[in-house]
């Protein structure tokens, strides 16, 4: 316990153990009321007699329920899912020619880092794979201060402008009559704003794409998205657009994957990240940066400005700087990932927002959201929350207040308290607005250079692979299949023959509809009233470029199985020399070997030894893992044919191409499974060796057996 009349502060000589101060262990203590007092009966309240009514006096039994009763904080309006963990960014190369941020000019530096991802449209307890954008947020503490990189896992966002986003959500959100559906883009509400709101299209494709239903947090992209800026020690400010690159690339499920990993196991992407932190496999991201000199502002075919735009990788290079490693899970999920406040207006000297007009409405929204989750304007001293730079100002009092001021003064300036908290020069690394020159009339418009709503999505459509390109159409199927209305459903067939006509044709052909030659008003319902009706109505989608690689998922391989969940169906009496050779083959490149059992406890190979048992076949599904392998021995295999849940398993492995391998009489499995039809070479081996097993899973999927997978019975 600390002296009650010191304010906890934290240990800030070890900025990497910066909230050590804070935590509590309660092995080896008593237990005691919040007062300290040891207590003596935890299960039984104070009565008038044994069998009588309980006394208002029990003080300690009302403390405890009146704590119990208060535990609950509103949940974040918006990406109330979320998982965090802590951990470290190093800087590969010192940047002073774009910035003087501390944090880009030190390369002895561990930055320590918490990390927030999270869904947006969910309640908290919804499940993980659910078709949405991932929020991908992250708090530096650094020398200088916080700097809070509060980003998604696409580069662009729904909107334009700060004031739809109310809107956007909304339609978004369970509709208010019946509150349904949970954390589900596919209904009426959100497929009416987003017909009559075609800035939305961009963000909507990627959402429609596998970027949607990542198969790890660990595999995702992040972006800051909108333009920041980057100012030197000279004043000079060049542009700048953040990127994550995960080192284990880009990777995702299929959406009926998707669809029965929310029920096998809601927490999956949860338990991910938390397990491949625990057992030391820690993931890493680099951080890039596009940098555009403030000169080029003016000579894109799109507006700097516009968050519903991405620069082209080919256009400006991503710069890549840095490196951030998640290396610790954190100990309380409330205390920390709960209450962890991410605000844009966290930010260092060396480093400023954009006019960029959605930027500018989060630089309001996120310190007034996190009054009434948190409930005191004294959130950033909670320990997540503080930064490793001592807080010094006249800012006093309100609900909670932790710290203990000393002194008379409690404004600036002042003489009685020595002049203190003292004013620091530019030059000493106070925090400095970037000086811009603003020339125009005040007026509630929207600038003619955004509007361009086709060009965008369709140049993301042109970029990806067939595969990527089939699941873009079946999730516009489906999502809009769920839609009850057909004006929706035809607006937005419409809007989807804008991106491309032969995609709208097979989406239209998958409602049973036609696409429409036109619709009849115009179609950009985003304008002030007093703008000029035809100037705000897009044109053709304009070719830039004929397609970026970079946003194919495939543009972020990695040829690692580490942390790769692999399931080893077997029973008693399985070979113990092919598992052996198998699993430590596999182990050697940290993949995670499971035996799937008849059933739980362990089973004993044909080499007497026993093994553990990681889940009966009842208790999973084949969704969970990314690869199957079926050692032989006789015995074992047959009484794997004798539950017919191990050929849905393999079926279903096989649908969702992925790479799946036998030995000996294993391959009996498939034979049962799919009567001999199960021919891909590339990713199914029939005793084959570990090493094309472990190469056929490092490429994740064979997306090339799609074709064949959809001829082979469920
Ligand atoms: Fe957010 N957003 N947002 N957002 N956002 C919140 O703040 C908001 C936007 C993002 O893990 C809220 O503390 C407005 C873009 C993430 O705790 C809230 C607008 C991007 C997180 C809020 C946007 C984001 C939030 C809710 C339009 C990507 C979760 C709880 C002007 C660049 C952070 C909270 C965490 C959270 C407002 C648009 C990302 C309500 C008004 C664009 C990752 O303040």
């Amino acid at each position: 316990m600390h002296d009650k009349n010191q304010a906890p502060t934290p240990d800030r000589s070890s900025k990497d153990e910066h909230l050590e101060s804070y935590r509590s262990d309660a092995s080896g203590q008593p237990m005691t009321t919040n007062m300290g007092l040891k207590i003596n009966d935890a299960n039984n309240s104070l009565k008038a007699g044994v069998r009588g009514a309980t006394l208002l006096e029990d003080f300690m039994l009302r403390e405890k329920i009146n704590h119990f009763d208060h535990e609950r904080i509103p949940e974040r309006i918006v990406h109330a899912r979320g998982s965090a963990a802590h951990g470290v960014f190093e800087l590969y190369e010192a940047i002073p020619e774009f910035t003087k941020a501390g944090i880009f000019n030190d390369t002895s530096r561990k930055t320590p880092v918490f990390t927030r991802f999270s869904t947006v449209a969910g309640s908290k307890g919804s499940p993980d794979l659910a078709r949405d954008v991932r929020g991908f947020a992250v708090k530096f503490y650094t020398e200088e201060g916080v700097w809070d990189l509060v980003g998604n896992n696409m580069p662009i966002f729904f909107i334009q402008d700060a004031m739809k986003f109310p809107d956007l959500i909304h339609s978004v959100k369970p509709e208010p009559d019946r509150e349904i559906p949970q954390a589900a883009s596919a209904h009426d509400t959100f497929y009416d704003f987003v017909s009559l709101t075609p800035e939305t299209l961009h963000n909507h494709i990627w959402v429609m794409s596998d970027r949607a239903i990542p198969r790890s947090l660990r595999m995702m992209e992040g972006f800051g998205i909108h333009t920041f800026r980057m100012i030197n020690d000279r004043g000079e400010a060049h542009f700048v657009r953040f990127h994550w690159k995960p080192v284990l690339g880009v990777h995702s499920v299929t959406w009926d994957e998707a669809v029965k990993i929310n029920g096998a196991d809601p927490d999956f992407h949860r338990r991910d990240l938390w397990d491949a932190i625990d057992a030391g496999q820690y993931p890493e991201w680099e951080l890039g940066l596009q940098i555009i000199p403030e000169a080029d502002e003016h000579k894109f075919e799109f507006d700097l400005l516009d968050a519903t735009k991405l620069i082209p990788e080919e256009m400006v290079p991503v710069k890549i700087v840095g490196k951030m490693t998640l290396n610790r899970n954190p100990d309380n999920f409330f205390a920390e990932t709960e209450q962890v406040a991410f605000l844009p207006t966290h930010l260092v000297p060396g480093l400023d927002f954009s006019n960029d007009p959605l930027l500018q409405g989060r630089l309001f929204s996120y310190r007034d959201t996190q009054l009434s989750r948190l409930g005191s304007v004294n959130f950033e001293q909670i320990p997540i929350n503080q930064s490793v730079t001592a807080a010094h100002n006249n800012q006093r009092d309100g609900h909670m207040q932790m710290q203990i001021p000393k002194g008379k003064t409690a404004y600036f300036p002042n003489t009685l308290g020595g002049g203190c908290p003292y004013l620091t020069q530019i030059s000493e690394g106070a925090f400095e607005s970037f000086t811009e020159r603003i020339d125009g009339n005040k007026i509630r418009a929207r600038s003619e250079s955004f509007v361009d709503y086709f060009s965008q999505p369709a140049l993301f459509y042109r970029s990806l692979k067939d595969w990527e390109k089939a699941h873009v159409a079946d999730a516009y199927t489906f999502e809009l299949g769920k839609c009850t209305y057909k004006h929706i459903q035809q607006r937005m067939l419409w809007m989807i023959k804008q991106i491309d006509e032969a995609l709208a044709k097979e989406v239209a052909e998958g409602l049973g509809m036609d696409v429409p030659d036109t619709i009849d008003q115009p179609i950009n319902q985003a304008i002030g009233a007093d703008a000029d009706v035809e100037k705000q109505q897009p044109g053709e989608k304009k070719i830039y470029l004929d397609k970026s690689a970079a946003l194919s998922q495939t543009h972020l391989k990695s040829d690692t199985i580490a942390t790769r969940q692999i399931a080893v169906l077997a029973a008693d009496g399985f070979d113990g020399d092919d598992f052996t050779a198998m699993s430590e083959a596999l182990k050697a490149k940290n993949a995670m070997v499971k035996i799937v059992a008849p059933h739980g406890g362990t089973i004993t190979c044909s080499k007497g030894h026993e093994h553990e048992v990681f889940a009966a076949i009842m208790t999973t599904e084949s969704v969970l893992f990314d690869a199957v392998y079926v050692p032989g021995g006789k015995q074992s295999v047959e009484a794997l044919l004798k539950k017919a849940k191990y050929k849905k398993f393999v079926n279903e492995a096989f649908k969702h191409c992925k790479a799946i391998a036998t030995d000996g009489a294993g391959e009996k499995l498939l034979d049962a499974t799919f009567a001999g039809d199960h021919k891909d070479d590339a990713a199914v081996f029939v005793d084959g060796s570990p090493k094309d097993f472990i190469k056929a899973i490092a490429q994740h999927r064979n997306y090339d057996r799609m074709e064949v997978a959809k001829m082979v019975p469920a």
